[in-house]
């Protein structure tokens, strides 16, 4: 047996308390487990017949070994994931990549129960845009909140590119609690962003339309279509967006793209960058070229450079324009005061991520081999010096790109995100070489590449778009997974890959299919940043309200009372009984249940339904919920607990009767 084999075999023993043999001996049974026999598996206590049973490399059993989390152990760090198309978020745990929860936030979630309640259906149907009902959200960016431009675990924000929104979650209870809508925008993009201290929430639209979505010809586009970028002003205390101490700024009718905030020396600026600055809207069935090559002309797209700390005194003297509730300092005031300025960004650009230290601006080029890295420093000279080589169409002054970067480093095909290390690298992903470029910052050097399965979009580090990023690990969220998992069906899981970079090499570790999408961002905090509460208490609890509920029930006060057609039912929710369990209604009463979990012990969640009536709730201890709804369907409907929360689950059952008109 080799040293290393010995080694990790040490490790195993001293890890699970089992004696495991220091050396194959039984050449036999080594034989068969080499010939795909099972005798190794289960029960064995050789490590190296299993590893020939199962055909792992040591290289294998050393990530598992880094990975594997026994049965009782915590993870190192929590990654927040966009669930895309789900409209939710996935939390995912470091270094087992366990899935430990789903926050629903644009989309209704029956475990959750939400947008089956009250408070929870007011929150999305207070979320909705224009008059067909959403039911979903295409999440991309979650932004956890920051302090001094650090984590602090307090606060997630996720955008929804297909809608305009942006939602609040609160990391207390890791519960959506707010999602304000962007009237004027069509879609957007760069966001979630925040500024280090989270004084604001940046959201930047992507696709132009004529700001509030009103109707103008395409003939129209360059006079009348526009972007947009929001500063959402957050309210820590509160938990909450304040949209009326919110406000954005017109831009070009240029698709920007994704944004970040400036830290510690270009603190009080932000950084967007944008494609289609050739402004094409495609016409194919007028022989017109497709909006992919239309938009493909331009060597050089503009990156967006953002005072918003200028743009916040214009916009409190007054100099914007009030546009659906919303304040925006106007396109023509940006350019010219200084609020808005213009660097090139070659080719069809995608990433856009600020330096730890907040002096460089690293921005990547779909159809560019390079990452080009912006000098904040210089940037600022050339704008407060008014060195400018040009103007935009809109009057937008424009910087010479060759003074405006530190460099360039050619880091391969289809380079999109780029994250950060403690060691002054660089991780961009390599969208169409599928790989994982490994750079220096300071030297403009590639260090190393490593391939990842396949076609990697965002890559996230540990804590790696702070300003003290930790090092230790990387994941690649990659879009395709061919050939990595057992066939689904024509739609495959996407491939989350974990990376350690804590060596000098890059390891490849594991593989979670994402079977949820389609994910895009994702950010990784420290597990012990994060302080949740494990239950509402004292009960009576309402998260969404984010206080005690009016209508919050206690043990012994249960009742129904009525008024007119109107029945309200104070319930209590505890081992292993609903009070009352009995509810008689006549046809046509509006019902409303207020709900109360009275459990005050740790993890004894119970659910309610009723059948037929679409009512389903979670009640995690202390919480209060409330339903409303019109018993319009005469008959008998048993109503029960959803979750098995006791060896008399079964029993946590009751009837609503609604007695049939004119009986
Ligand atoms: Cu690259 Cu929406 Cu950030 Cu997808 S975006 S990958
Ligand atoms: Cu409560 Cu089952």
């Amino acid at each position: 047996m080799k040293t290393w084999t010995r080694h990790v075999a040490l490790a195993i023993a001293v890890t699970c308390g089992i004696a495991i043999a220091a050396a194959c001996t039984n050449k036999a049974e080594q034989q068969a487990a080499t010939q795909g026999g099972t005798t190794a598996l289960g029960a064995s206590e050789d490590l190296k017949a299993l590893m020939a049973a199962r055909g792992l490399s040591e290289a294998d059993v050393e990530a598992a070994l880094k990975t594997y989390t026994p049965t009782g152990k915590k993870d190192e760090y929590l990654i927040f994931a966009s669930g895309g198309h789900s409209g939710q978020v996935l939390v995912i745990g470091v270094p087992s990549m366990r899935q430990l929860k789903t926050i629903a936030v644009f989309t209704p979630e029956p475990w959750q129960g939400y947008g089956y309640g009250d408070e929870s259906n007011k929150i999305l149907a207070g979320a909705m845009q224009g008059t067909h009902a959403l039911s979903w959200g295409d999440v991309h960016h979650p932004a956890l909140s920051e302090t001094g431009g650090d984590y602090d675990g307090q606060f997630l924000f996720v955008n929804d590119k297909a809608n305009g929104r942006i939602a609040v979650i609160d990391l207390a209870d890791f519960m959506t609690k707010q999602i304000v809508v962007d009237p004027l925008v069509g879609s957007n993009h760069g966001g979630a962003f925040v500024t280090p201290n989270t004084d604001y929430v940046i959201e930047g639209s992507q696709y132009p339309t004529p700001l509030g979505r009103d109707y103008a010809p395409l003939s129209d586009y360059q006079a009348k279509y526009r972007g947009l970028v929001m500063f959402w002003k957050f309210d820590r205390k509160k938990g909450r967006i304040v949209p009326e101490q919110s406000w954005g700024i017109e831009l070009p009718p240029y698709s920007q793209d994704l944004s970040d905030a400036g830290k510690l020396v270009s603190d009080g600026w932000a950084f967007l960058n944008s494609f289609n600055t050739e402004m094409a809207t495609g016409g194919t069935l007028q022989g017109k070229p497709a909006i992919e090559s239309g938009a493909s002309q331009n060597d050089m797209d503009y990156l967006h450079i953002i005072d918003w700390k200028k743009g916040e005194q214009l916009v409190a003297a007054g100099k914007a324009t009030t546009m659906k509730g919303l304040r925006v300092l106007p396109l023509q005031v940006a350019a010219d005061e200084g609020v808005l300025t213009f660097v090139g960004e070659p080719k069809s650009p995608h990433g856009c991520d600020v330096t730890p230290d907040g002096t460089a601006i690293v921005v990547a080029g779909k159809l560019d081999t390079h990452t080009t890295v912006y000098d904040f420093a210089k940037i600022k000279d050339l704008i407060a010096n008014k060195k400018f080589e040009s103007k935009d169409a809109f009057g937008v002054p424009v910087l010479a790109f060759k003074d405006a970067i530190r460099g360039q480093v050619e880091v391969g095909l289809g380079p999109l995100h780029t994250q950060y290390d403690d060691k002054g690298n660089a991780y961009t992903s390599l969208f169409l070489e599928s790989k994982v470029a490994k750079w220096s910052v300071k030297d403009l050097k590639l260090l190393e590449k490593i391939s990842v399965h396949y076609n990697i979009g965002h890559i996230l580090a540990a804590e790696g778009d702070t300003v003290s990023p930790d090092g230790k690990y990387v994941v690649a969220m990659n879009k395709m997974s061919i050939d990595r998992f057992t066939g689904v069906g024509p739609l495959y899981p996407q491939n989350f890959q974990l990376i350690d970079i804590s060596g000098d090499k890059m390891r490849m570790l594991y593989d979670l299919p994402i079977g949820d999408g389609e994910p895009h961002y994702a950010q990784m905090i420290r597990a012990d940043k994060l302080h949740p509460v494990k239950m509402y208490t004292p009960a009576g609890f309402n998260p969404y309200t984010g206080g005690r509920d009016p209508n919050a029930t206690e043990g012994g006060k249960e009742r129904i009372t009525r008024n007119g057609d109107q029945v309200d039912v104070y319930m209590t929710a505890v081992r292993s009984h609903f009070t009352p369990d009995q509810i008689e209604v006549n046809e046509g009463d509006t019902v409303n249940l207020h709900i109360t979990s009275i459990e005050q012990a740790e993890d004894q969640t119970h659910g309610f339904t009723i059948d037929m009536y679409n009512v389903n709730l979670s009640l995690e201890p202390g919480k209060s919920e409330n339903v409303t709804f019109k018993a319009d369907m005469p008959g008998v409907y048993p109503f029960y607990c959803t979750e098995f929360c006791s060896a008399l689950h079964l029993e946590m059952t009751g009837y609503l009767l609604v007695k049939p008109k004119g009986k």
